[in-house]
């Protein structure tokens, strides 16, 4: 493995247009700053680089809908963001924004360089304009028709039902959110980056040089590269960003994405300055390892299109390794800010104040490494109770209790050592390579199982030598009992540092010590006989279950007032009655069902018709198993001209109800009356 001499960790920046939730702490803070926790243990030459993304197109529409600046958007969640951050001890060397002088200062003299150098390939091309609103039309300023899915809300650059990404003249009748008319195509020019003409140094690069990164990370670069780079732009018609610095660009800035990553590069530049660094150090030499910790939603911007950058630049080291992780969900359903269906880091603190490192914890220990995961309280609950509470805590409390009790708190002297004292010191010692090997390969939940080994060793040592029931008769054996409990307890502040920071703090305060280097783990003459510690006090506390249904009962309110929010869909045109009995619905049964294998909606059916036995293909896969449904009375279009769907031909469509929510109900005959009876 090649040695490294520095560290320029970064986190993605955080959009400034909302404020932070546990998605983003499990899927990027807490893994990036449980390697940096570590790397500084192990005193490295380390920089965390974090901040606010503070331009883009949705930061501008926020502002028009509240009518405020964008500037006040930012300044607000800017605040509140970086305040979370600090208080679950994401320990940022640096925490700035991309509206900062520097950064545009930054982001401006990089675009120029490229711009100099002939790296961009300018394209005049036409885009949608309101005529209205006498502007060009952002992506996300259009909603029209997916035509993928038919969604009528799919926006200019995605579709969020079927989750295709569009470009705006996908859209089938597109439309202006600025004025809800129907938007022109206009000429302008933008400036691309050429990522086609980087397309075989990328094979190289990512798909044979570095095969150790993360299988999702990986995964989805190789599929952006089998299916062929493209130009890409990076200026937006819009005024709110920084502007593309060059003659004739009024009114042009430069696309989000190409300025918010060089918003590392700027925030390190304001670090360095304000603490005698030299910024290059830690982006240009080659010795320097340099991390991004994302969510999967920026890989292809972190893998493909700052490395394109950095490299049409010239000047800069490329990215080590990516550990990006899949999402997290919460109670079974997607986190989401307009849903308001997210645990937010400002509310959690007021309503479980100083429970920072459960929360911390929970999330390590449930982090969407390899695929999406799910949060939910039960399972906070009883992490808290069966793992912090009745592992990690209970071991220390009662080493410490045990040696105020004994010993007024002076540590007693190591004196000859068991067959068992030497198995559970040799265990001891075991961890630290386990834990360092996942650390440094970015399996952060399986290094934090094994810092939990460690308090698991104490418990089964101390229950196994039962120093109470020996305390009259050998007190010279209990005191090398207790010795050997207090140096795993000292053990615990090392390995559970990058973790639980403020546990650790704590766990010294008791000890009375200061903080270990990271290659100390694993001693057991981490404490003196003679040194004095403090007097115990619980290091967490049982979590009833009356707090835990409060935040589930929260969470149904939040369902429950989004569903009465959202209106009933508009009604159709007006149709004759002819047209009404073209339809020949009938009543079926459902006879067989199963998965259509590579999606995640369809369900191929079997029904009965009464008149025949027919194979519909359905998208409910979502809302109904295929176990649960044989025999389900349904109603079924039989007279729908079949279709093929993924390779099955569908011969009709059964009917369903939609909900709010998108969850699909079949509709029934009240009655039980035999398949083929006629709807009408
Ligand atoms: N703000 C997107 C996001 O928050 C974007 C990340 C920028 S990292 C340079 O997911
Ligand atoms: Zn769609």
């Amino acid at each position: 493995m090649k040695k490294f001499k520095r560290y320029t960790v970064t986190s993605a920046l955080p959009y400034a247009n909302g404020p932070v939730h546990i998605g983003h702490l499990a899927g990027v803070y807490i893994p990036a700053d449980i390697y940096v926790r570590y790397l500084r243990g192990k005193g490295k030459d380390v920089v965390f680089i974090g901040g606010s993304d503070e331009h883009g197109v949705p930061i501008s529409i926020k502002a028009k809908k509240e009518g405020v600046t964008p500037q006040d958007i930012v300044d607000k969640y800017h605040g509140i963001i970086k305040k979370s951050f600090e208080e679950f001890g994401i320990s940022f060397d640096v925490y700035s924004r991309t509206t900062s002088e520097t950064h545009h200062k930054t982001a401006s003299e990089f675009f120029k360089k490229l711009y100099k150098d002939g790296k961009f390939v300018e394209k005049t091309s036409e885009q949608y304009f309101d005529e209205e609103a006498q502007q060009f039309l952002a992506d996300r300023y259009i909603i029209g028709t997916c035509p993928h899915c038919s969604n009528e809300n799919a926006y200019g650059d995605q579709c969020e039902s079927c989750g295709t990404t569009l470009s705006p003249m996908d859209l089938i009748n597109p439309k202006s959110t600025l004025s809800g008319s129907m938007p022109i195509k206009k000429e302008t020019k933008h400036w691309y980056l050429p990522l086609d003409q980087y397309e075989e140094f990328f094979k190289k690069w990512i798909l044979e040089d570095h095969k150790e990164w993360k299988a999702n990370v990986y995964g989805q670069c190789k599929s952006w590269l089998d299916s062929g780079l493209h130009p890409r732009a990076v200026s937006r018609d819009l005024n709110w960003g920084v502007p593309v610095p060059v003659d004739g660009a009024e009114g042009k800035v430069l696309y989000v994405w190409f300025d918010a990553p060089i918003g590392y590069i700027s925030n390190t530049i304001e670090w360095a300055e304000e603490n005698g660094k030299d910024w290059k150090a830690y982006w240009q030499d080659e010795e320097t390892k340099l991390v991004h910790f994302i969510g999967k939603d920026n890989i292809v911007f972190h893998c493909l299109i700052f490395p394109a950058m950095l490299k049409a630049h010239g000047d800069y080291i490329l990215p080590d390794n990516v550990p990006g992780n899949e999402f997290l969900n919460l109670e079974n359903d997607k986190i989401s800010t307009s849903r308001n269906w997210a645990v937010w880091l400002h509310e959690y603190l007021v309503e479980f104040p100083g429970k920072e490192d459960v929360l911390r914890y929970v999330l390590a220990s449930n982090m969407p490494e390899t695929k999406d995961n799910d949060f939910t309280w039960k399972d906070f609950q009883a992490r808290n109770n069966n793992e912090l509470v009745a592992i990690l805590g209970n071991f220390v409390n009662r080493s410490v209790v045990l040696t105020q009790k004994y010993y007024q708190g002076v540590i007693p002297a190591l004196g000859e050592l068991s067959d068992y004292d030497k198995e559970a010191v040799e265990e001891l010692a075991s961890y630290k390579e386990k834990i360092e090997k996942s650390l440094e390969n970015y399996r952060f939940r399986e290094a934090l199982k094994d810092a939990m080994c460690l308090a698991r060793l104490g418990n089964k040592y101390l229950a196994d030598t039962e120093p109470w029931k020996i305390a009259k008769v050998d007190p010279k054996r209990v005191e090398t009992i207790m010795n050997i409990c207090l140096q795993i307890t000292a053990n615990l502040t090392i390995g559970f540092e990058p973790f639980l920071p403020f546990t650790t703090k704590k766990i010294r305060q008791i000890l009375n010590i200061e903080t270990f280097a990271w290659d100390q783990l694993g001693s057991t003459e981490l404490l003196k006989a003679g040194h004095t510690i403090n007097k115990p006090f619980l290091l967490f506390e049982k979590i009833e279950d009356a707090e835990i249904e409060a935040q589930v009962n929260k969470l149904v309110e939040t369902k429950k007032a989004q569903a009465a929010e959202k209106e009933a869909a508009p009604a159709k045109e007006e149709i004759n009655f002819d047209d009404f009995t073209k339809l020949d619905i009938r009543t079926g049964t459902i006879l067989e069902a199963e998965k259509v294998p590579k999606t995640k909606k369809l369900l191929k059916l079997l029904v009965d018709t009464g008149i025949d036995k027919r194979v519909v293909v359905s998208g409910i896969a979502e809302s109904y198993k295929p176990e649960d449904i044989i025999g389900k009375k349904i109603s079924i279009l039989i007279n729908l001209a079949p279709r093929k769907i993924k390779g099955i031909e569908s011969q009709g469509m059964i009917l369903m109800a939609e909900n709010n929510e998108g969850e699909l109900g079949f509709v029934a005959c009240e009655k039980d009356f035999p398949a083929g009876s006629e709807i009408r």
